[in-house]
């Protein structure tokens, strides 16, 4: 296969300071020659210029922490992912998760516009809108705009294009804001908590998931690393403890990998000021590289 690393080093949408250098921390981590490794050809387009916020002033407009500078930001990556040629797998580089309403939309509208599944491993649900959210930070509402909710702007970055709420499924989740909870009911969201995991197990969670999904022609993963417990992935802001399993996200995976189905990736929130020696994005590598059909046998 021929991937196509591309990193977008912002962390206007976080709450703290830190996931605009997870891309360096990914590519320190080996991440090119980890998927060569496995026998991919591995084009690294660099990163998108981003804004940093010491540039710019802390502006707050109707609940939205930086909203311009993160609708510039995600409107470019969705023009670039967009513009990628045919047949390559786009691997898009986290900054916060913000990034992934311009990565998603840039894969769905590639080529021919298309019905787009959506795997969003996550702690959290990030389906606030802007009067939703109790911290105003955008990182917290990427799921609610690709659906079309929330601020026209954000919700509109692919025109008409939208991801379809039955073509979300979420994964590892265990931090749900109060009035998130009801928006995530009323646009009827797939979201295994923690508490199915423990009780389903990935493997029967992972089927569920191709079964609902089955309908779409592209399914995009995005994978935020605090999904993993933060004794596994501990350079995260938001980290919430009770989560996957090393082997959990691994098999995760590798499951996908085996359905042959997957077109595309995110790595996000890889937070290197609050790691330990890079070890959240060695794992993330590890995690990218089971997607990307490591095998152990
Ligand atoms: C919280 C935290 N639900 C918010 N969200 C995070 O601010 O909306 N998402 N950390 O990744
Ligand atoms: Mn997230
Ligand atoms: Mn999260
Ligand atoms: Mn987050």
């Amino acid at each position: 296969m021929n991937v196509s690393i591309l990193g977008i080093p912002m962390d206007l949408g976080a709450g703290r300071r830190g996931v605009d250098m997870g891309p360096s921390a990914l590519r320190n981590a080996q991440l090119a020659r980890t998927l060569r490794g496995l026998g991919h050809t591995v084009e690294d387009l660099g990163d998108l210029k981003v804004a940093i916020p010491e540039t710019l002033d802390k502006h707050e407009a109707g609940g939205l922490i930086f909203l311009d500078p993160i609708v510039d930001a995600c409107r470019a990556a969705a023009e670039r992912v967009a513009a990628l040629p045919p047949g390559t797998f786009p691997l898009t580089l986290g900054g916060d998760h913000s990034v992934s309403m311009g990565t998603v939309t840039g894969n769905g509208l590639r080529g021919e516009p298309q019905r787009t599944g959506v795997i969003w491993v996550d702690a959290h649900t990030d389906y606030n809108t802007p009067e939703s959210s109790p911290s105003g930070n955008i990182h917290g509402m990427p799921m609610a705009h690709l659906t079309g909710r929330g601020d026209e702007r954000l919700a509109r970055l692919g025109g008409d294009w939208q991801v379809r709420p039955e073509d979300v499924v979420m994964i590892g989740i265990r931090s749900v804001d109060p009035h998130e909870r009801e928006l995530l009911r009323e646009a009827g969201i797939q979201a295994y908590t923690m508490k199915d995991v423990d009780q389903l197990g990935i493997t029967r969670i992972h089927e569920e998931t191709q079964e609902r999904l089955s309908g779409v022609t592209r399914l995009h993963v995005s994978f935020d690393a605090d999904a993993l417990d933060p004794g596994v992935c501990p350079g995260v802001g938001t980290p919430v403890p009770g989560g996957l399993s090393y082997r959990e996200g691994h098999l995760l995976m590798e499951l996908l990998s085996e359905s042959g189905r997957v077109t595309s990736l995110d790595i996000v929130e890889v937070n290197p000021i609050l790691d330990t020696h890079n070890r959240t994005a060695e794992v993330m590598v590890g995690m990218a590289a089971s997607l990307l059909g490591q095998r152990i046998m």
